[in-house]
């Protein structure tokens, strides 16, 4: 038989030998072995077994972050299937949109969300709901306790799928983005070596794991950095600034999105002597302010790392770790990772010489295998000869620093989670009296970019700006959520007749300074 290209065979001979060392340490004061990690993936691994489930099964889970929520994530991988992570705070619309899409054969969900996860499951043709609290409760655990903690690793080739990740698309429908084991492991391999993780006999590494468990950043990033490394990891079941920083003195690498940096700063307890342990600070997912870059250099003696991905490709560029590769320097994400193709084109279609602005295209390793059920929208976003475009627009300069200028997608970015306007701007619609809307996004000193609501009513309709924000919240998740909504007679257009979402964004970029 051919070698078992799985991915959680790789984290798993990544184990330090002794099993006994602690592998998790949680903020409740709970401590995790390797062994126990090796025992209870291989007891969820067969509870998933035991279930019968066809070939390229999916597990959905929208589960509080925890580390039993880690180890469900890393028995589907033990067991062959694919993991299918959702945010907490997506609501009922959203569940509906992503689970009738994605018919997964499994969904785990909080036990408070049975009652309506489980009717839109079943729904689905869903055939187990199981439930997991953050407190280690529900009928996945109940379950898993009676199933043997042996378990042979599932055999699975690099071009197997082990996840998707639903991203919002332009036009308002998520798209799933299918990522092999392939694409998940040698990210995580080129990011151990050019971040220069250190392994237990160099003298190890520790994690402070603060991020969602959901998304790119914190679920491969940042965990399969720690695990194929056999790192430590102490696990924040929420960020908390005071406490991220109390955790310091242990640890040595953090990640986290800009707000996380900027949530930092503003504590006193933040000093050169409270990061003294710390190699490695990471920031990624959304623009790091060059402000906040400096400032944390000041207050720290650490220089931020910035790096740049996306769902569909893994990690793509990154500031250098080591001098010799050349300084940090804020403002830019560096240069693209080892193994990975980056290059800037023009509307024609051509490359644009260094330090002039287009959009970026990539290739690689972790380049995506296509959206779930969208060969169209698969084949439309890579050109011709096999590229993935972005739509990130940005420039390489001449000693190959790329930056990262703005976007061709209409996104806004807040807080390190992407909201769609387009989306938001369908549900505004639908709301009695609403001739049309437009979102657009903001600065904002804590999530760096917020949306703005902008809505004209039908004629003779009143509408009221509260009322829209207070609508949207039995609709959406939190982060979706206009934070102002205005009403006005008309929006902008061009001569075109398309929205000049420029000119609002200009009017409305004050509102939080
Ligand atoms: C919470 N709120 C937000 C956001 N988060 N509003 C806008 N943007 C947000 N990101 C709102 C809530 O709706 C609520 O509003 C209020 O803020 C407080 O909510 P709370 O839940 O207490 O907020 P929090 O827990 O303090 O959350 C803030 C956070 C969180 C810790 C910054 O958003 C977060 O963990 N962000 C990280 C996201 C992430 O991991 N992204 C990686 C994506 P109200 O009170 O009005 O209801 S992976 C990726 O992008 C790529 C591939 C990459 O390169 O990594
Ligand atoms: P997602 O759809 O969550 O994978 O988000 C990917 C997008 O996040 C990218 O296409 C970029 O627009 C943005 N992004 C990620 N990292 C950075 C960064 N360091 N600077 C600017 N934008 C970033």
């Amino acid at each position: 038989m051919s070698t078992n290209e799985s991915l959680f065979a790789a984290l798993r001979a990544a184990f330090p030998k002794n099993l006994d060392g602690i592998a998790v340490e949680t903020d409740e004061g709970l401590a995790y072995s390797w062994r126990d990690l090796e025992r209870a993936t291989a007891m969820l691994a067969n509870l998933l077994a035991s279930l019968g489930l066809p070939e390229g099964s999916r597990v959905a889970v929208q589960v509080e972050k925890s580390v039993e929520a880690m180890l469900l994530y890393l028995a589907t991988l033990r067991a062959g299937y694919m993991f299918l992570p959702l945010n907490t705070a997506y609501q009922k619309a959203e569940i509906e949109y992503f689970v009738g899409d994605a018919e997964p054969a499994v969904v785990v969900c909080t036990p408070k969300n049975f009652g309506w996860v489980s009717k839109i499951a079943f729904r689905a043709g869903t055939r187990h709901v199981f439930t997991l609290g953050e407190d280690r409760t529900g009928t996945l655990l109940q379950r898993a306790a009676h199933c043997s903690d042996v378990h042979d690793v599932a055999h699975k080739a690099a071009d197997d799928l082990a996840a998707i990740l639903y991203t919002s698309g332009t036009t308002g429908r998520s798209k799933g983005a299918m990522l092999t084991h392939g694409n998940l492991l040698s990210n995580a391999q080129v990011l151990k070596a050019y971040w220069g993780w250190r392994t237990p006999e160099e003298g190890g590494d520790v994690l402070i794991h603060a991020l969602p468990i959901f998304h790119v950043h914190g679920l491969f990033v940042a965990l399969h950095g720690a695990l194929l490394n056999g790192s430590r990891i102490i696990w924040l079941g929420k960020f908390d600034p005071k406490l991220a920083i109390a955790k310091m003195r242990e640890a040595t690498v953090f990640m986290g999105v800009p707000t996380l940096y900027v949530r930092m700063l503003a504590e006193p307890s933040l000093t050169r002597e409270a990061a003294r342990h710390m190699r490695l600070f990471i920031s990624g997912s959304a623009p790091l302010l060059v402000e906040t870059f400096n400032d944390w250099k000041a207050r720290t003696g650490h220089t931020i790392l910035e790096r740049y991905g996306m769902s569909e490709t893994i990690m793509l560029t990154s500031n250098p770790y080591r001098e010799q590769d050349g300084e940090r320097r804020g403002g830019t994400v560096g240069f693209p990772l080892p193994g990975v193709g980056l290059r800037v084109r023009g509307d024609d279609g051509r490359d644009v010489p260094a330090g002039e602005i287009g959009g970026i295209e990539v290739s690689g390793p972790g380049v995506f295998k296509g959206y779930w059920r969208m060969p169209e929208k698969t084949q439309e976003e890579f050109t011709a000869d096999g590229w993935f475009r972005t739509g990130d627009v940005g420039k390489v300069d001449e000693r190959g620093y790329v930056t990262i200028v703005g976007r061709s997608k209409d996104l806004i970015i807040s807080g390190g989670y992407n909201v769609y306007p387009a989306e938001i701007e369908g549900y505004i619609n639908e709301l009695p009296g609403v001739a049309e809307s437009a979102l657009v996004g903001v600065p904002h000193p804590d999530f760096g970019e917020v949306g703005v609501a902008v809505v004209t009513p039908k004629p003779g309709a009143r509408v009221d700006g509260e009322q829209v924000i207070a609508t949207l919240r039995s609709q959406l998740a939190n982060f979706k959520i206009p934070k102002r909504c205005f009403v006005v007679d008309q929006l902008p257009r061009n001569t075109m007749g398309k929205v000049q979402k420029n000119l609002l964004r200009e009017q409305h970029k004050g509102l939080f300074a």
